[in-house]
């Protein structure tokens, strides 16, 4: 029998073992020369952690909130596409273990089960990921339901005008199946010519005018608050205040659209200086460890999301996989702190992580 994966990294190689090559190549994949993949976890590395000694750590909170909105750690659970390719409980499994672990979800667009049935798999607080589409009245269409449902905010994604080249998924030909019920998602429609029907179904399908103009469209068909992911400058994080963003998510999509593009842990303070505490910032992008959720929140980050460590969790253990990924993280950042002496999230400053510019400067 194989052994228990004790850190969230190993959950990867059981994900590898349990899907279809084609699949587990969709998750991993990056885009091009998978720079930033590799560099979005590597830069967490470079990043050393300042600890203080002698404080009493007896008792840690790492309870905190997003929106308003309570969670138990500052650790959620950015939105991915597809879950069913991982299990057929898909992203059912995936809220109900992100509700057990009192923490937010946000559900992607391209959700194999609609907005409702999410909604209806459990009780908890949820946002929804929205991709615009040519002619808007998708986009439309779902913000109306989601906001019925209840989710409780709008997480538009701005760096997704067109497809990444994800060389895997054209190699692979990766073709998604027929699923139950892919709204924002019906790629079996289209001619993949021979290649992958992702690259084709997207290309034909995502609206390339979209600007920040729009922002004003969707804040006049919703009134639920509007989060931007995929924020990397400090120069787009200024706009997001200016057009009345409710946070931004520093994102480069996991490595999976603009290779060479920063990891996102090196721009953080960029962005976190520019919004001047108006409105949060999460990160997301090659969070493995504990400690790199102490680094982010030491750099100014309210929150990050975790992406592909989820999805193996779920393709390894269904529901329990994703509780016990979310657990492992929620338990390391726990100790992190504990070692670092800090008791809660606000003892957690900028001069409790060293970056590579600090080492040059000092
Ligand atoms: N981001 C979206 O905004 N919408 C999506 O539908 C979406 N699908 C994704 C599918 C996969 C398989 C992966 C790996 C990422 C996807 N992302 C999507 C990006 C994630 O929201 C997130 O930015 C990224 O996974 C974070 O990096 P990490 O995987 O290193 O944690």
């Amino acid at each position: 029998m194989a052994s228990e994966p004790v850190n969230v990294s190993e959950f990867e190689a059981l994900a590898k073992k349990a899907l279809p090559k084609m699949y587990f190549d969709f998750y991993a994949g990056g885009a091009e020369d998978e720079y930033t993949l590799k560099d979005n976890e590597e830069a967490y590395q470079r990043i050393t952690i300042r600890p203080r000694v002698l404080v009493d750590v007896s008792r840690i909170d790492t309870s905190t909130s997003i929106l308003g909105y309570p969670i138990s750690s500052p650790i959620m659970v950015a939105p991915s596409a597809l879950h069913q390719l991982a299990n057929p409980e898909g992203e059912l499994a995936t809220a109900r273990a992100s509700a057990a672990s009192n923490t937010i979800m946000i559900l992607s667009f391209s959700s194999s089960y609609n907005v409702e049935e999410v909604a209806a798999s459990c009780d908890a607080v949820r946002f929804f990921q929205l991709y615009v589409y040519r002619g808007r009245h998708i986009a439309a269409n779902l913000v109306e339901r989601a906001e019925r449902s209840g989710y409780k905010a709008i997480v538009l994604t701005v760096d997704c005008p067109r497809l990444g080249r994800r060389e895997a998924d054209i190699r692979n030909r990766m073709i998604v199946p027929k699923l139950k019920n892919v709204e924002g998602f019906v790629s079996n429609d289209v001619d993949a010519g021979g290649g992958s029907n992702l690259e084709a179904y997207a290309n034909s399908t995502f609206d390339p005018t979209l600007s920040w103009k729009d922002v004003a469209w969707l804040k006049s068909i919703t009134s639920l608050p509007i989060l931007l992911k995929g924020i990397l400058t400090h120069e787009d994080a200024l706009k997001a205040v200016e057009v009345g963003a409710a946070g931004v998510i520093v994102s480069n999509h996991g490595a999976r659209q603009l290779d060479y593009s920063p990891a996102t842990i090196t721009v953080v303070e960029e962005v976190v200086r520019a919004v001047k505490g108006k409105i949060p910032v999460i990160v997301d992008g090659g969070v493995r460890r504990g400690t790199d959720v102490f680094k982010a929140l030491a750099l100014g980050a309210q929150a990050v999301l975790v992406g592909r460590p989820i999805i193996y969790g779920l393709a390894a253990k269904g529901e329990q996989g994703v509780k016990q990924v979310i657990q492992m993280l929620k338990d390391e950042f726990e100790l992190t702190m504990a070692l670092a002496g800090c008791t809660s999230l606000k003892d957690i400053t900028r001069s409790h992580v060293r970056t590579d510019r600090d080492r040059f400067q000092s």
